[in-house]
């Protein structure tokens, strides 16, 4: 680093080393100072928030200096550099994280304070927090990395439940961001709209030059991410847009056109304003294509900025980045990239489409038609008329080696072309993610199988099965097991050597050897019931109803949506429901008590996602004041569910559902978070689910339920053959028309997308299987010791899913980069 810095500078830059403090007195009067001189108030009035705000700022100052030193550090160096481009990056709380991070976690202990802070929502669900996740690995394994995204100033909205129905609250987390740096001085001018003009360059080559009709700004935020116990602080940086020329144009305003002067700037600053709130789903809005370019063009302008200033020829681009494209929402990079190599610097087409294929990979992260990006040619052509006549360029060049390669085969052109000729036409984003890409990856190996054998099969035939690959998901040990329970992580640190298991989650095998150890067991448990206890407490507080600690916790928590089939979860609680109804009062007495707890939200136009909150907090309503069933069942709904949240209910589940229609759900990571935490699965054999239960054993999950292989065929029989519903299904929907939930109008939609529109999600073809297996599901929790043992035996053999595992996987076999190791 020392050599990095010039020489003018560097002996000033010697003998004023930032100290910091360094023990826990130091620490205190740091927040003191930053009290009473940064937010100007007298220690007299510090309530919570202002000590919240005064320690991020104590902290926040460890941070900068590792940070600072990185960044010096990876450019000295000039290593190969990894760029993971996302619409989302669904962070949550950065206080606690950095404390851990840094090493402070001991010095200061509060989680009033800690609790005071806003979650950064800028995601939707597992896309956006599989980021987070990537960025902590990334640091933690010393990786040179920058994430690039948009600082939305409205993340995901936050939801409130007012009589059942959900209702979308704005939410606005920037009012106080200790954790962002304006980078005012970083900027990019991002062009739309206008048209291409075709002109001769200096050597006396025919050039395309666009000329935009509008100018946006884009300025750079930036968030430090420390990792954990390394020297590494990597950077994301996250685009905010605003007017050219300022606040607002002057001259406009000067000759009375008030309106339209801030009519412009609203228009810019529209573009970074709000995140879209669709989870596995693409509405094709003009809007949403205006962030992608912008967030894209942005971050490569960025990229091939730092490139040029190495000095290097271009040849030696893509030993220099490695551009990742988290699903296809950053694909116009392809095409902005191409289009620098040629219009601006004046490569060859096949010289600049080389370097392109070589830099880029894509993460396809679902395989549900309506979540596959297209966009209408006529949209791209208006917003971005020289990136789609590229785009027509590579689709060419790209069919003709196709025909080429299959000359007998018309239909394969029609099927791989990146341009669909409907009515309107359509820019296939996935297709020209692969086309631009040297790796394609899947999340989970059933769905990289699905990928490449049903909509990518076409371009296995082309490319041949290696640029095909997978790489399974994987979460961080830090915040999920060591920050969301601290007591669990302490018990598994006592038999696992200390803490070394949170950067090498492999250790946990150690704890195999005390599975069926009485003590260990009892110690296991009561850290369980205790996260229960505090759960339930947050339920008391938050939805009024006292529930049973010592019932069996059974929790699904993700995006509301039918492929995840929370419908499916709310049948079978209405099932046991009716079950006990139907009970004498001493056979009751023998069953086994319930809490099912739900928590997700819907998108707002996803009308079938409300009607099943609804029924929720329906079934809830009757159930719970229910005076035969008592402790035996409760239903909850948990309002606003994000990551802080999820922090507090993963360690205090027993079960959880991970039940989505088998082939639909790509990976799923929450399934990992919870096991990680004590807890077992019931599932079906869909996503990450069938690598948990290898290297978990079967004997560890509760399975269910029918096959991915299966599911067409099932479809098939519900559209033509004769379609018939299960039995207890259907007097699960009775009980629903006799009104026992209220209106049944209410949820007719739920009951007729089963009864009479084919069951498209398997529900009825799936209750059977899942009634019973919830059966077997009280039968093992009957028997405690057993249960904690299985629990055990679970936690120990997790140390596949660490998403440290996932980005050496990425590291190797896509990015062909290594971790910048300290000298110093
Ligand atoms: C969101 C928008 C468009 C396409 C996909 C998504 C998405 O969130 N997919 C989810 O990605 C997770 C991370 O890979 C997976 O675990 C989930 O199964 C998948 O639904």
């Amino acid at each position: 680093v020392e050599a990095s810095i010039p020489e003018p500078q560097r002996d000033a830059w010697k003998r004023n080393q930032p100290e910091g403090f360094k023990d826990k007195d130091g620490f205190e009067k740091e927040v003191v100072r930053h009290v009473e001189t940064t937010l100007a108030r007298s220690m007299f009035n510090c309530d919570e928030s202002a000590a919240y705000s005064a320690t991020s700022l104590a902290i926040r100052y460890r941070l900068i200096t590792g940070w600072n030193k990185t960044q010096q550090r990876q450019t000295y160096r000039d290593a190969k550099r990894v760029y993971y481009l996302s619409l989302e990056f669904l962070m949550g709380r950065a206080l606690d994280n950095a404390l851990l991070n840094v090493g402070l976690k001991d010095v200061a202990k509060m989680e009033d304070i800690i609790s005071q802070e806003h979650d950064a929502a800028l995601g939707n669900g597992g896309l956006g927090r599989l980021a987070a996740c990537f960025l902590d690995s990334l640091a933690s394994l010393n990786y040179p990395a920058w994430g690039y995204g948009l600082r939305y100033r409205y993340g995901i909205f936050k939801q409130e439940i007012i009589d059942g129905y959900q209702v979308e609250v704005p939410d606005y987390w920037l009012d106080f961001n200790p954790w962002e740096f304006p980078r005012h001085d970083v900027t990019v001018d991002i062009q739309f709209f206008g048209h291409v003009n075709k002109t001769t360059n200096a050597a006396g080559k025919t050039i395309s030059v666009w000329e935009g009709g509008e100018t946006v700004v884009a300025v750079a935020y930036d968030v430090p991410i420390p990792g954990y116990d390394t020297p590494t602080t990597n950077n994301l940086r996250l685009w905010s847009s605003k007017a050219s020329g300022g606040e607002f144009d002057f001259q406009k305003f000067n000759n009375g056109d008030y309106e339209s002067s801030v009519a412009d700037q609203q228009r810019a600053e529209t573009i970074s304003a709000v995140l879209y709130p669709n989870d596995n789903l693409e509405r094709g809005k003009e809007l949403r294509l205006k962030q992608q370019y912008f967030w894209v063009a942005a971050s490569l302008h960025d990229i091939v900025r730092r490139f040029k200033k190495s000095k290097r020829p271009w040849s030696e681009f893509c030993d220099q980045v490695a551009i990742q494209l988290n699903d296809t929402h950053p694909t116009l990079a392809i095409v902005e990239l191409q289009r620098i190599l040629i219009d601006t610097e004046g490569l060859e087409w096949d010289e600049a489409w080389d370097i392109v294929t070589n830099t880029f990979g894509y993460t396809n992260h679902t395989v549900l038609p309506e979540a596959l990006e297209k966009w209408p040619v006529g949209l791209v052509q208006h917003l971005l008329p020289r990136h789609l006549q590229i785009i027509y360029d590579i689709n060419l060049y790209f069919l003709q080696k196709v025909e080429k390669a299959f000359p007998k085969d018309r239909d394969m052109l029609r099927r791989v072309s990146i341009i669909e000729e409907s009515q309107p036409k359509m820019v296939r984003m996935a297709y020209l993610a692969i086309v631009g890409s040297h790796k394609v990856n899947g999340v989970a190996e059933l769905h990289s199988d699905l990928i490449r054998t049903t909509i990518f099969k076409d371009f296995v035939q082309i490319y041949g099965p290696d640029k095909f690959t997978n790489v399974t998901n994987g979460i961080t040990p830090r915040r999920w097991l060591h920050q969301a329970n601290p007591r669990l992580s302490e018990l598994i640190a006592s038999k696992c050597g200390g803490n070394a298991f949170l950067k090498d989650l492999t250790q946990l095998n150690r704890l195999e050897a005390h599975a069926k150890d009485p003590q260990f067991r009892r110690e296991w448990a009561e850290i369980k019931y205790a996260n229960k206890v505090r759960l339930s407490r947050y339920i008391k507080e938050a939805n009024g109803v006292t529930v049973n600690p010592a019932a069996l916790f059974d929790v699904q928590v993700k995006r509301i949506h039918e492929y995840k089939r929370q419908q499916l979860n709310i049948f079978g609680v209405i099932h046991r429901y009716l079950t006990l109804k139907a009970m004498s009062p001493e056979a009751r007495k023998k069953q086994l008590p319930r809490v099912s707890i739900f928590g997700g939200k819907a998108a707002p136009g996803y009308w079938m996602a409300k009607q099943i909150i609804h029924l929720i907090n329906a079934v809830g309503a009757v159930v719970n004041n229910d005076e035969d069933i008592g402790d035996l069942l409760k239903v909850i709904f948990l309002e606003d569910y994000n990551v802080s949240k999820a922090e507090m209910i993963c360690p205090a589940s027993d079960i959880s559902e991970h039940i989505s229609t088998a082939g639909t759900e790509a990976s799923g990571t929450s399934n990992m978070k919870f096991v990680l935490n004590g807890g077992l699965i019931i599932g079906t054999c869909d996503g990450a689910n069938i690598e948990i239960t290898r290297e978990i054993g079967e004997s560890n999950i509760f399975l269910f339920g029918n096959l991915a292989e299966d599911v067409e065929d099932l479809r098939h029989a519900h559209t033509y053959g004769s379609h018939s519903i299960d039995g207890d299904l259907d007097k699960v929907f009775n009980e629903i028309e006799k009104g026992t939930f209220g209106s049944p109008h209410d949820f007719g939609a739920l009951v007729a997308a089963v009864r009479q529109h084919g069951d498209y999600y398997l529900v009825s073809d799936d209750f059977h299987s899942y009634i019973q297996t919830h059966s077997l599901v009280d039968e093992a929790y009957r028997n405690q010791d057993e249960w904690v043992s299985k629990c055990i035996t679970a936690v120990a053999r997790m140390g596949f899913f660490t998403s440290d595992r996932c980005i050496d996987e990425y590291a190797e076999s896509i990015w062909n980069v290594e971790p910048l190791v300290v000298r110093e």
